[in-house]
């Protein structure tokens, strides 16, 4: 039997779960691993600037694909770094590995420079996390890593000393990677008839659908026609949901529509799908509500259930089927729809060249809904992005949009764009960043280039952290700390190499628009957007405006009644 290297074993070990790309810094603890990957590996090294934009690229990569992707860090800061990117793939769902590298074990323990004890840190964002502590256990490690990360759906953490990777040992057979399809999971027959009964006799029947509703649009359509029902659905969801849609209303939450948030509130009965939305204000007070999902624990966490039971969505409804009545009163259905149609002609009214050359966010969103390709890709930061690529990026069966949406961490949009570009060469993937979330991580712009990546930038340049600044107001507070004294990006974006264009004016943004996502290569569009453009939710509470004229005359009294006053005019006054 041959020795190897305990870091080849690992590398291997790590092509052998189908991993493609390894996102990272390298550093000296890591040396073994990263020679191992270059001359013993099909594995591409993806050279990053920051190991979180690191984290986040191969999180984004995983997400999509379903495939295991890696990330690996030299010992100490370099590891540390990808936490944040990690937190985001922990909460996601995306199968990710960590080789974090390691100080050797003769060091170990005595507050040796560089020493970080990675085990307490990582146990927090991750489903396995585990030292090699032996070389004869590597293999056994990063295997149980690998399939932890692939059944479990979440980041899996192998901490490796140097000494460790650099010890020669004999590659022993002992485990044989294996990946089963996903099984079919269903309730059984007596939970199927009781879901049926209640929604048999239901009046007003409405659909919630989350996430975990990917790959049954077919089901859902046939699920709606029985039962004449509305559906509506979370932000995870939108990909699965909204295109080819007759029965959709749209999103609720505070960044949904109103169709979407009344037709949850009005319906007698709500059948849940994959979803798990935190905010409980949004459940329906009376409705009798039936949950489906794959995690138990997700059963009534959120609020009170009649009828909760675990099951795969699409093999559940297709269980489900047969079993219903088929109705014909469709008042519910229509009364929704048509709310719906309504609530997004209203959202379009400012998506349109404002007259006076002020470049509205929606606008922005909707000419890149247009002028992207059938099967774009599209990230977008955490801040006012989120809202804007919900409510005006259309999808239609093939398009994806990746937002942070359970972590909601600033700065995810365009490192995720990077892992999305990797895996996706021939697509076009557009990230929606913010001025503040693109400077936060705003060194990987040199990846893009680096690593030839066509990935097009767009920013959201609107001179703050305006999803904060909004949140202070509405909690009737005068914005403070918000500012951001922004360079020019789109020379930013020339400096560093790749195609930059800047815009400030509505009447040129389509052409140049046009221009940007029609170039090759990498490319990054400064758009100067109008700032306090308020995200309505689709329910405002009588204190959301008591708290705006709080801020209104907090601002006046402070010398700061201009920008209220420009907010009133822009939001208000010119309806
Ligand atoms: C890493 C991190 N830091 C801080 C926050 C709090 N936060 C949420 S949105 C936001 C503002 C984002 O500003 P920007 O990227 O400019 O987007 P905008 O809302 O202005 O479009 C902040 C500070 C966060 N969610 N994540
Ligand atoms: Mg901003």
């Amino acid at each position: 039997m041959s020795k190897k290297k305990v870091a080849r074993i690992v590398v291997e070990a790590l092509e052998n779960y189908g991993v493609k790309r390894c996102y990272g810094v390298v550093g000296d603890t890591l040396n073994d691993v990263t020679d191992a990957m270059r001359h013993h590996s099909q594995i591409e090294w993806v050279h990053m600037r920051h190991e979180e934009a690191g984290g986040f690229a191969a999180g984004a990569e995983s997400f999509m694909t379903k495939n295991l992707t890696a990330c690996a860090g030299s010992c100490g800061p370099g590891s540390l770094h990808f936490i944040n990117g990690l937190f985001e793939s922990h909460r996601n769902g995306a199968p990710v590995v960590l080789i974090a590298s390691q100080l050797p074990t003769d060091v170990l323990g005595t507050n040796f420079p560089q020493e970080v004890d990675y085990k307490p840190i990582y146990q927090n964002c991750s489903v396995f996390c585990e030292e090699v502590t032996n070389p004869h256990e590597a293999k056994r490690i990063v295997m149980s890593a690998c399939q932890a990360a692939l059944s479990e759906n979440g980041v899996a953490v192998v901490i490796l000393p140097s000494d460790i990777s650099a010890t020669e040992v004999e590659d022993l057979p002992i485990m044989q990677q294996y990946q089963p399809k996903a099984p079919l999971v269903r309730p059984v027959d007596d939970e199927i008839r009781a879901i049926a009964e209640i929604l048999n006799s239901g009046k007003k029947v409405g659909i919630f659908a989350g996430a975990g509703c990917e790959g049954a649009h077919a089901e859902l359509m046939q699920l709606c026609e029985t039962l004449k029902s509305p559906i509506a659905h979370t932000s995870r969801a939108k990909d699965f949901v909204e295109g080819n849609n007759p029965y959709n209303v749209g999103m609720t939450g505070m960044l949904g529509v109103k169709s979407g948030y009344e037709m949850i509130q009005d319906c007698d009965t709500l059948l849940i799908l994959g979803a798990d939305f935190a905010w409980s204000q949004f459940y329906p007070k009376n409705a009798k509500i039936i949950q489906v999902d794959l995690d138990p624990k997700k059963l009534g966490l959120r609020h009170t259930i009649e009828l909760g039971v675990i099951g795969n969505i699409r093999d559940t409804v297709t269980a489900l089927l047969p079993h219903l009545t088929p109705k014909t009163e469709t008042a519910f259905l229509d009364k929704y729809v048509a709310m719906h149609q309504s609530a997004m002609a209203k959202l379009d009214e400012k998506a349109v060249a404002d007259r006076e050359g002020l470049i509205h966010p929606q606008y922005l969103a909707e000419l890149l809904s247009q002028h992207a390709t059938e099967d774009a890709m599209i990230t977008g930061d955490t801040g006012s992005a989120m809202a804007w690529v919900l409510r005006h990026f259309q999808t239609n069966g093939q398009r994806r949009t990746l937002l942070s949406m359970k972590h909601g961490t600033m700065a995810n949009a365009m490192p995720q764009a990077i892992g999305l570009q990797k895996a996706y060469p021939n697509r076009q993937v557009i990230s929606m960043s913010g001025d503040g979330g693109l400077a936060m991580l705003m060194g990987d712009l040199l990846t893009l280039v680096q690593e030839k990546l066509p990935v097009k930038v767009v920013v959201l340049n609107n001179g703050t952290l305006d999803f904060v600044e909004l949140e202070m107001k509405a909690e009737g507070l005068v914005n403070s700390y918000t500012d951001l004294h922004n360079p020019d990006f789109g020379k930013v974006a020339e400096a560093v190499g790749m195609k930059g264009f800047t815009v400030k004016g509505s009447h040129e943004l389509e052409g140049v628009l046009k221009d940007f996502l029609n170039c090759d290569g990498p490319a990054l569009l400064d758009v100067h957007v109008s700032r306090l453009e308020l995200v309505w939710p689709p329910h405002t509470e009588f204190s959301n405006y008591k708290n705006m004229a709080l801020y209104g005359t907090k601002a006046i009294l402070g010398g700061e009644g201009h920008t209220f006053f420009e907010m009133l005019k822009d939001n208000f006054l010119k309806k």
